[in-house]
């Protein structure tokens, strides 16, 4: 019996942090020849310091998502051969911090980077419990020639300290092989804490499977750009991804295709431990997914007893929506959903479950009323807190639900005011408007992949928005951050993912993390495009929107 795909176990944990893709990793002569050229002019240029016409580093307020405060002053600090990373705590964390870090530089830099203990030159991650300025996630970044540290209360603040840091070398800084210096960062001082504590991406690896290793690659990526939440979207009408040993059947068959009919594969409870044991040595919290009543075809063929008529439909490999629902006057269906929001809970450590609910069109109102009151108070007895799609208010929301918002130009207003009204009641919101925030949207009519039924999401059009005036009515203080849903109907692999979501995910990582006052279309797309040479760096083949200046490669 085939159990599950052997694609998803198959993969050895990338070396570094983002990988190139297998498609552009084939090495032709010219690339080899350029690359021992490069390797030669890095070793004439090591140890002989700043070359006399190294070009200026880049400004510190240079970077995505832009920074609370960048103070220039002083000159700059340089990395050499004889730079030592120094983890100034005692931690675990910070040490775990550290050892990324120089796992970033070396192969680049070509130095040795040893991880060692207290000094005062270096790069310096020091974690400071008095740091109250920081706050959960924040962190100060001073750089000098002697030294750059960078300072948090949190570990999490390191880590997010890190990643400005590495924005502030030159993009080659990103590459797996050995490049030219000087390895520059200007003089003077970030000082950085996010806007919003929900800072989220969505991806449906329902529709398509991804591997473990594709889901890394992905985490990898949000975590360049200080997203804290991976929301996995584990079931659809087309597949059902995580294992669960009361409901076997739901992986070993709802897992068992995808659409357009492909194999699917579905995570083990190891797999799914991996994967929230990675995201959080990034600082993301996986919020897993099981969308209910609606989107359930996979578990209503996988058990013939959840169908109201005891007949299990056959497996869907298409692209429709709303036509299954689970059959909510059974006793049986609120045995499964116990089970399987018993078993997702002890596999999660994070806060949130999301029960889905949107789009349950074959779903009586009254019995979806009734439904989601009852998956909530389950939710509530395994001790999470609650997320569903918006349509969940129009249930009863218990204290402290988050409700996810993802109307458009076009929804009605009496749907808005919807979720506005209960965000009076204590319902939180996440703001995931499809118009704006939805990566699998089309960019513009030549855009190949991707859906258009919430009209064209340009680049701008994703990042010009404000998620505190967003939702007309909405209690102030409601808004727990922003999340960037990635439908998979059309997408199968990393480089689909990466062509939809850069460059747009940087856009919604930047309205999460940087204060209003920096929002600007102008200065951000500028921004953006130096952003170009990094993303290539890292392998990541990313859409060159034309309305963005694009720094040369
Ligand atoms: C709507 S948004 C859906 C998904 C589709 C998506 C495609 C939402 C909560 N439901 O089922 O995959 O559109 O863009």
């Amino acid at each position: 019996m085939r159990l599950h795909r052997t694609r998803q176990s198959s993969s050895v944990p990338p070396p570094r942090s983002v990988r190139t893709p297998r498609r552009a990793r084939r090495i032709t002569l010219p690339r080899l020849l350029g690359s021992l050229l490069l390797v030669t002019a890095a070793g004439a240029a090591a140890g002989s310091g700043p070359a006399a016409a190294a070009p200026a580093p880049r400004p510190l307020g240079q970077v995505v998502p832009a920074p609370v405060e960048a103070k220039p002053g002083g000159s700059p600090y340089a990395i050499t051969a004889g730079t030592r990373i120094r983890v100034e705590s005692e931690s675990r964390e910070a040490r775990r911090i550290a050892d990324q870090l120089a796992g970033v530089l070396r192969p680049s830099t070509g130095y040795a980077l040893p991880v060692t203990g207290r000094g005062s030159d270096g790069i310096r991650l020091r974690l400071d419990p008095h740091d109250d300025a920081s706050g959960a996630e924040g962190y100060t970044l001073r750089s000098n020639p002697g030294s750059v540290t960078i300072t948090a209360r949190e570990p999490a603040g390191l880590f997010h300290g890190v990643q400005t840091l590495r924005q502030l070398f030159p993009a080659r800084v990103e590459r797996n092989s050995r490049q030219e210096g000087p390895w520059t960062v200007a003089g003077g001082t970030v000082r950085d804490a996010p806007r919003y504590a929900y800072r989220g991406a969505m991806l449906d690896v329902s529709r398509h499977f991804f591997s473990v290793a594709e889901v890394k690659r992905y985490i990898d990526q949000l975590a360049l750009y200080k997203l804290n939440k991976l929301h996995l979207h584990l079931s659809d009408d087309q597949g059902w991804r995580i294992a669960i040993d009361s409901w076997p059947r739901l992986a070993t068959y709802g897992g068992r295709t995808e659409v357009g009919g492909g194999p699917g594969g579905y995570y083990t409870k190891a797999d799914y431990r991996e994967i929230v044991r990675y995201a959080a040595s990034r600082y993301l919290e996986v919020v897993p997914e099981i969308d209910l009543p609606g989107h359930t075809n996979a578990a209503l063929a996988s058990y013939a007893e959840l169908n109201c008529d005891g007949v299990a439909p056959p497996l869907y490999t298409g692209t429709n929506v709303g036509f299954s629902s689970l059959c909510v006057p059974k006793a049986v269906t609120y045995d499964f959903v116990d089970d399987v929001i018993r078993e997702l809970a002890a596999l999660t450590p994070g806060t949130y479950l999301h029960i889905g609910g949107d789009e349950a069109h074959s779903t009586a109102h009254d019995d979806y009323v009734a439904f989601m009151n009852k998956a909530q108070a389950v939710v509530g007895r395994y001790g999470k807190t609650v997320i569903g799609w918006h349509q969940l208010t129009g249930a009863t929301p218990v204290g402290g639900t988050v409700a996810q918002y993802w109307g458009y130009d076009r929804t009605g207003a009496d749907e808005r005011k919807q979720v506005a009204d209960a965000t009076a009641r204590g319902t939180k919101l996440v703001l995931s408007p499809a118009d704006r925030g939805y990566l699998d949207m089309k960019y513009d009519k030549d855009t190949e992949l991707g859906l258009s039924w919430a009209g064209y999401v340009s680049v701008r059009r994703s990042y010009d928005w404000d998620p505190a005036a967003y939702l007309d009515g909405a209690r102030p203080g409601s808004v727990l951050g922003v999340e960037a849903p990635l439908w998979s109907e059309t997408l199968t692999n990393s480089a689909e993912i990466e062509q939809m979501a850069f460059p747009r995910l940087p856009g919604i990582a930047e309205l999460g993390w940087s204060p209003a006052s920096t929002h600007d279309w102008d200065a951000y797309k500028a921004r953006l495009g130096a952003q170009g040479p990094r993303l290539s760096a890292l392998g990541i083949d990313y859409y060159r929107a034309p309305e963005v200046p694009w720094a040369a490669e």
